[in-house]
């Protein structure tokens, strides 16, 4: 690299190593960002919500009135997460996207009181989530063995090759949701492949129900999903020297009955120009927008046929309210 050498003050080699990280982080963003916005229908990848303050307004996305997906995951972990255990005892939890603090401790909770927990693998695209998490845990779970892994989930799942079978992989939160058919088949695809014959997958999805009720999550009277969807602007402008105007665009959230899903947009409330170093200029027609997230909606027969795509089969479906389901399945041969 020419920084190296026409650089004449010594850098220590941890240093470099960081310093090319970053690098190669902005420079992945940058690609993304311009291949999502030179699309007819443009487009920002979803993982780019949630820098510190995106994680916030998500947590009180999480709380609010009209946000049932969170409240339905948890009752349903709280009322099956031991008799999930008991199917196979798992000694290890990898959670993909460890988002869910609360979410994981009703896991690791049940999996202690059953006898059978020694590690816990929290897998997510934040390094300083990571290791506040895991320095949590280990506080809490002095035996506990946490092994943090960074990736970014929708390229590769970064598992440690040698895990402490069996493995509960925990995917939650209707994360699944944010990825269109084939993503989310190649996604559990690799999952299928991390897993040996008696490890298990739990998967949260979201439920195809009335468009009032899914569109209202989306909508919520105070904003906080508005402005939650505005600060992936914010997040661009910060990391690539963006200019987008982050009040020229609106807040827009849909429910396609016929694709089942949720649609999010940002609209441009007017004609605009954004220049985005590493990308160029970009032009918005006033009414033209940015699909910031997609966040599919199943039933049993849908969920069923994902993971047959991915070699995986339901074994265990706990929905008992039809608002949002628990899957357990187990890897076909
Ligand atoms: C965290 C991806 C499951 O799709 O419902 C919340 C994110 N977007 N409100 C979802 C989200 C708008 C959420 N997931």
């Amino acid at each position: 690299m020419t920084r190296c050498s026409a650089n004449t003050v010594a850098v220590p080699v941890e240093r470099e190593v960081a310093l090319e990280r970053a690098d190669d982080r902005i420079a992945v963003m940058a690609r993304e960002v311009a291949e999502g916005l030179a699309r007819r229908q443009k487009e920002l990848p979803p993982k780019y919500f949630y820098d510190e303050r995106g994680s916030d307004l998500f947590e009180r996305i999480t709380k609010l009135p009209e946000y049932y997906l969170t409240r339905a995951e948890r009752a349903l972990l709280e009322e099956h997460a031991r008799s999930i255990v008991e199917l196979f005892r798992p000694r290890t939890l990898v959670e993909l996207g460890a988002g869910s603090a609360v979410k994981t401790r009703i896991l690791l909770g049940a999996m202690r009181d059953a006898g059978c927990l020694e590690e816990y693998v929290p897998i997510d695209v934040s390094r300083e989530f990571l290791q506040e998490t895991a320095r949590q845990l280990r506080r809490e779970y002095p035996s506990l063995r946490v092994v943090p892994a960074v990736a970014d989930i929708s390229e590769s799942l970064g598992v440690p090759e040698r895990l402490t079978r069996p493995v509960l992989f925990a995917f939650l939160g209707s994360t699944i949701g944010n990825f269109d058919a084939p993503a989310a088949r190649s996604l559990l695809a690799r999952v299928r492949q991390a897993m040996r014959p008696f490890d298990r997958l739990l998967l949260g999805t979201d439920l195809r129900k009335p468009r009032r009720v899914i569109e209202a999550a989306y909508n919520d009277s105070r904003g906080v999903t508005a402005s939650f969807n505005r600060n992936m602007l914010r997040v661009v402008n910060r990391e690539l020297g963006a200019d987008f105007d982050v009040a020229g665009f609106t807040h827009r959230a849909f429910y396609s009955a016929e694709r089942h899903r949720i649609e999010m947009h940002l609209v441009s409330s007017r004609e605009q120009m954004v220049h985005i170093p590493l990308v160029g200029t970009v032009h918005l027609a006033k009414g033209e927008s940015i699909r910031t997230e997609i966040s599919c909606k199943y039933d049993r027969p849908s969920v069923r046929r994902l993971l047959r795509a991915a070699s995986l089969q339901l074994e265990r479906w706990f929905a008992e309210d039809g608002r949002f389901a628990l899957s357990v399945a187990s890897p076909r041969p």
